[in-house]
C-alpha cells in the first residue's frame, strides 16, 4: 500500500517547491516508492481530524497503513529507514549522515526560517530594519562554516544522503535572498541536488499542485 502525505492545496510559494511536503516527495521518489498526497486548505489543517495526525495543525503528515507520522525530518528518516539509498549502511558512515540530517533541521534551518520572519511577517515592525542585518550575518556564519566543510566535495559526506537532501531543501529557501550566491560551494551543491532525477520528479508533482496541470511522464 503506498504511503499518503499530506501538503498544502495552495502553497503560498506558489509551486516554487518551499513547502515542506516537498523533501518529503524527494525522498520518496529518491527511493521509488509511489505515494499519495491528500491536498488541504489551511482550514481544514486545523480541524480535528488533521489534528489526530499532526499536533500542530501543519502539514506534511505521512500515513502508511496504520502508522502516521508528522514532522519532515522524521518523515524522511523513517523512508530512509524503510529503503536502499539516503542512509549508508555502514554504522558509522550512516550515524554520521543522521548527524547531517539533525544539522540541516536543528543549526542550518533556524536562522534561515528567522529571516523569512523578519523579511515578511515582521516587515513592518519598526525594528526591522535593525533586526534583518542581523539575522543575516548568523545565516552567513553558518553558509560560511558550511561551505568550509563542504570544500570541493559533492556531498556533505561520501554519496548523497538523507542528510544531503535535507541540507539542500533547508539551503534552497534562500533563493532569491542573494545570501547563497555570496557561498559559490553551497549554490553549486544546490543545484547538484535540484539536478537529481528524483528532485525534479518531486517538483514537477508539487507544481501541478498549483498549475493544475498533472506532471508530465
Ligand atoms: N517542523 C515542521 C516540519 O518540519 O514538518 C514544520 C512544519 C511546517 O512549518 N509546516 C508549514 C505549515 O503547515 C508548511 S512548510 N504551515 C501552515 C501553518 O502552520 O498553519 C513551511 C513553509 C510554508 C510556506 C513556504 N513558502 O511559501 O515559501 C515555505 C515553507
Amino acid at each position: 500500500m503506498s504511503p499518503t502525505i499530506t501538503a498544502f492545496a495552495q502553497s503560498p510559494d506558489r509551486g516554487r517547491g518551499l513547502a515542506r511536503d516537498m523533501r518529503v516527495r524527494w525522498a520518496l521518489e529518491e527511493v521509488g516508492q509511489p505515494y499519495e498526497v491528500r491536498l488541504l486548505s489551511f482550514a481544514e489543517m486545523k480541524e480535528p481530524a488533521h489534528r489526530a495526525l499532526h499536533p500542530f495543525g501543519q502539514i506534511p503528515t505521512y500515513e502508511e497503513g496504520d502508522l502516521a507520522l508528522f514532522e519532515s525530518g522524521a518523515i524522511v528518516f523513517h523512508i530512509a529507514q524503510r529503503h536502499a539509498g539516503l542512509l549508508p549502511d555502514d554504522p558509522n558512515a550512516r550515524a554520521r549522515a543522521i548527524a547531517w540530517m539533525f544539522a540541516a533541521l536543528a543549526t542550518v534551518e533556524p536562522p534561515i526560517v528567522d529571516r523569512t520572519i523578519a523579511a515578511l511577517v515582521e516587515r513592518d515592525r519598526p525594528w526591522c530594519a535593525e533586526r534583518l542585518p542581523l539575522v543575516e550575518d548568523r545565516i552567513r556564519d553558518r553558509l560560511g562554516e558550511l561551505s568550509s566543510r563542504l570544500g570541493e566535495a559533492e556531498w556533505l559526506d561520501g554519496a548523497f544522503s538523507a542528510g544531503d537532501l535535507l541540507m539542500t531543501h533547508v539551503l534552497l529557501r534562500l533563493r532569491g535572498s542573494g545570501l547563497l550566491d555570496e557561498y559559490p560551494s553551497l549554490s553549486a551543491y544546490v543545484a547538484r541536488g535540484e539536478a537529481r532525477p528524483a528532485y525534479q520528479r518531486a517538483f514537477a508533482a508539487q507544481l501541478a499542485v498549483f498549475t493544475g496541470d498533472p506532471p508530465a511522464g
